[in-house]
């Protein structure tokens, strides 16, 4: 072997400090095609990104070599969102090599922290789903477990959000335009997928009635594939996304002009499949676009789970043995029937058999109960689309009516909600039905969740599988979450308990006895106050608005929803606003409230609550009779990166989401890992975040789900009583709708006010504004004793342990799946 080769094969392995400078330096010119004079930032993101990839290739073989070795049971997560976020810190963090990289940078004369800038955040996700789904596979890898994801590479992520004039505008995000270093193409890995078409019907070679999908359109979904460091480095697994491609049958040379033309474009045309993310969050479009994603992306993994396993079997008896297939929510539930499509009509499967192959094998998570997330595909697209799906989903219907127990006590009402064809109107396939029945195991995302599942959604299915439906409280990777996000925290825990916590979270419940430590005390606010510091930095490169690093900052981030209600924040933000000026004389507990969401770009109303924060942030932020004792921000297009400076430097967690609505949430628990107090409804996991960190640690309001449900049923809520009894409530709404925040437009607002009088206040905003700003008082008021505070969010960050998402993926291991840890063989590594 050449010599120079042979030296620069052992220095892509080198974690030292000299060997990755070296490594920097070939990889900038042999693969980056500049000199170090020239580069640019983004060059040296790139170099550095290859570089260190170069260090993990060789553990990622190993680890898919050993599953296969071992025909070791794997698990399959399919989502049509994967909302990752930047790598290149996680990567060094996991691989352990942050301070060898940061001091080879150093010696070429840069800064690690520059380069990591240069890196888009790979936004391929909406909100929660898409990050639980990111931190899972986080999770996996380093607790060893052969998990794959798989979903779509969508070329364009979330859109970008900025504000022109105080509204929301969407920018379409590039995050793929100067290449992506961390993915591998992987062009032979390449699966037919079809659509429309005609079901033919036939007799099999022993003369049974058999069925062929024919005259159908096909795409090529090819795959790429990203590999996932656990921490530690050693288990490295891999989330492969597939891309369209138009098959190449149209490529050959005998078209004349015209034809030529067309075929180019119908090839452009096909691979639109996988062009763009749907920027609804729980909402359902009913677009054939998206069925047309949801069923590409299912069938190539698929296709691609079927051929692994078939590399050790013969037939498909022992498949649930070896895969186990977990959707997350309905997007992947056309893998159902996909799956039977697949045994039945392709190997040979008997219906019966394929059923419970089929049922052992998958598993379905589902991730709200808002009826207009509820996915339910028009049975006549079902029908052009995917023919003989929709086949198969009468089948299994008619089969499983047919032996229902509502049936036998011809309950018809219970047997029609039951279908799984929603007979009412113009006729849909309820997919969630069908990811029921097609699952062994159904769960919820948190406690409170899990049980609203089996009152409501699902309760007649509750009845007929009782023993399904089982609960996974959602939880967050403390690597991304707090050893990366938050170093000075990070430093301070690893001084006082070792770095055990960063592996096994539980380990941090030892800071609780810290909590009466003044000194820890003062190290612990000094930490958060560094970290005030950045985000203020920040808040002030993104809006030019100044905000005071020691006021109580007061956060809330998700997605623009009026469940999640932000309206109450603002409203409470008025009134306190109005009791400021009122009262200039009293000291007031200076107060900055920091707002980021997106708003799905259809969602008017969550665009018009944008606008109005946006509008009274102007007129409080230059009052100058406030005495900057308020302030307001609402930070622009909010994403996994932004979270990373904003979780860490929030004292108040607003998680004040109308009980019921809120499944989980998972910034609830970014949050209070990083110190942050909650205020909140016991909504989603708010309840098990109250019963870990303890009730008086927690700031909780409102009314519950069950009051909630009661107050809905019995219908006796007028919101225009609940206003004109509560003067500071009305004095807030008067002035949004005499214009005082839009002078411009006095009826601008006019829809919210709307909503929340003759509307009836769905999301009870009115409802429970008076208890939130008691709430509310009592956090500045604590905030005043700024050691009975800290103390408090001491214990609010030692008692977060039970919410990683490592305990989330253990119970997911264990309890659904039946997965091991599956420690990677490495052949001895010769240094010769
Ligand atoms: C739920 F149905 N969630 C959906 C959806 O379409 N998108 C989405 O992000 C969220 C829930 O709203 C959640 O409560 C939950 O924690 C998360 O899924 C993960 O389970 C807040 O983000």
């Amino acid at each position: 072997m050449d010599a120079r080769y042979k030296s620069r094969e052992i220095e892509r392995r080198s974690l030292d400090v000299d060997g990755l400078k070296r490594s920097f330096l070939e990889w900038l010119v042999y693969s980056v095609g500049k000199d170090a004079r020239a580069a640019t930032r983004r060059d040296w993101f790139h170099t550095v990104a290859l570089a260190v990839r170069d260090r993990l290739v060789d553990r990622w073989m190993d680890t898919t070599r050993t599953y296969y070795q071992q025909d070791a049971k794997r698990v399959y997560y399919l989502s049509l969102e994967f909302l990752i976020g930047r790598l290149l810190t996680n990567s060094l963090a996991n691989l352990g090599i942050t301070d060898q990289c940061r001091q080879a940078l150093d010696r070429i004369g840069l800064n690690l922290d520059d380069v990591v800038e240069a890196e888009p955040d790979a936004a391929l996700g909406n909100g929660g789903l898409g990050r639980l789904a990111a931190c899972f596979l986080d999770s996996m890898a380093s607790e060893a477990l052969p998990g794959y994801g798989y979903g779509i590479r969508y070329e364009f992520g979330l859109f970008e959000q900025r504000f022109e004039h105080g509204w929301q505008v969407e920018y379409p995000e590039q995050w793929l335009q100067f290449g992506n270093p961390w993915e591998f193409p992987r062009p032979e890995v390449l699966y037919p997928v079809q659509f429309y078409g005609r079901v033919e019907e036939f007799r099999d070679s022993v003369g049974e009635r058999a069925y062929r999908w024919v005259d159908a359109e096909r795409v090529l979904a090819m795959a790429y594939d990203t590999p996932v460091v656990g921490y530690g480095g050693d288990t490295i697994n891999t989330l492969r996304l597939w891309s369209a491609r138009a098959t190449r049958d149209f490529n050959f040379g005998h078209f004349n002009d015209g034809a030529y033309m067309k075929a180019v474009e119908q090839k452009v045309l096909t691979e639109n499949l996988s062009r763009v993310l749907y920027p609804n969050d729980a909402t359902e479009g009913g677009k054939e676009l998206r069925l047309k994603q949801e069923y590409f992306f299912t069938s190539a993994s698929l296709q691609d789970i079927l051929r692994r396993y078939l590399q050790h079997h013969s037939n498909f008896d022992s498949l649930p043995d070896k895969a186990a297939i977990q959707l997350n929510d309905t997007h992947p539930a056309i893998g159902i029937a996909e799956l039977m499509r697949l045994l039945v009509d392709q190997h040979g499967v008997t219906w019966d058999k394929a059923w419970d192959i089929t049922r052992a094998t998958f598993s379905y998570t589902n991730h709200t109960l808002l009826p207009e997330a509820l996915e339910a595909w028009p049975v006549r697209m079902m029908e052009r689309v995917l023919p003989r799906h929709m086949q198969i989903i009468y089948e299994i219907n008619a089969k499983f009516l047919n032996r229902s127990k509502a049936r036998a006590a011809g309950d018809n009402a219970r047997l029609s909600r039951l279908s799984l064809i929603d007979e009412r109107g113009d006729r849909r396939v309820r997919m969630g039905n069908l990811a029921f029945l097609g699952s062994h195991k159904v769960n919820g995302v948190s406690a409170l969740h899990t049980e609203l599942m089996k009152q409501t959604v699902f309760a007649d299915f509750h009845a007929e599988f009782p023993e399904r439906i089982n609960n996974k409280t959602n939880g967050i990777t403390p690597r991304r979450w707090l050893h990366q996000a938050n170093p000075p925290l990070a430093a301070l825990i690893t001084s006082r308990i070792g770095n055990g916590w960063i592996k096994d979270l539980s380990q941090i419940k030892a800071l609780a006895e810290k909590a009466d430590d003044l000194v820890f005390r003062e190290e612990f606010r000094r930490a958060k106050r560094k970290n005030k510091k950045r985000l203020a930095a920040y808040i002030a490169r993104q809006t030019g608005v100044d905000v005071q690093v020691d006021s109580l900052f007061d956060v809330q981030v998700k997605r623009m929803h009026e469940y999640k209600r932000q309206l109450l924040n603002i409203l409470q933000a008025i009134a306190l606003y109005n009791e400021m000026r009122d009262n200039p004389t009293v000291s007031w507990v200076p107060v900055t409230k920091i707002f980021a969401g997106k708003a799905a770009p259809s969602y008017h109303m969550a665009k018009l609550i944008i606008k109005l924060i946006n509008d009274v942030a102007k007129v409080v932020n230059h009052d100058p009779s406030v005495h900057d004792n308020l302030k307001i921000v609402l930070l622009p297009n909010y994403n996994v990166t932004a979270a990373e400076i904003i979780m860490p430097a929030a004292d108040l967690s607003e998680q004040i989401s109308t009980a019921g609505m809120e499944a989980s949430g998972t910034g609830n628990m970014k949050l209070a890992l990083n110190g942050a107090l909650t205020i909140g409804t016991l909504d989603g996991a708010n309840v098990e975040i109250r019963e870990h960190v303890g009730e008086d640690n927690i700031f909780i309001f409102g009314l519950t789900a069950e009051e909630v449900n009661d107050l809905r049923a019995s219908g006796g809520f007028n919101p225009r009583d609940v206003i004109a009894s509560n003067p500071s409530l009305k004095r807030a709404l008067d002035m949004i709708s005499t214009g005082v925040f839009s002078p411009d437009d006095p009826h601008r607002y006019h829809p919210i006010l709307q909503a929340l009088t003759d509307g009836g206040d769905h999301f009870l905003v009115t409802a429970d504004f008076s208890d939130y700003c008691q709430a509310q008082q009592a956090a500045m008021d604590l905030y005043r004793d700024q050691e009975e505070w800290t103390r408090k969010a001491i214990l609010n960050t030692a008692n977060m342990g039970w919410f990683s998402s490592d305990r989330t993926i253990m119970e997911y291991a264990t309890e659904i799946w039946d997965v091991h840890p599956v420690k990677p063989e490495h052949p001895a590594e010769t240094e010769t």
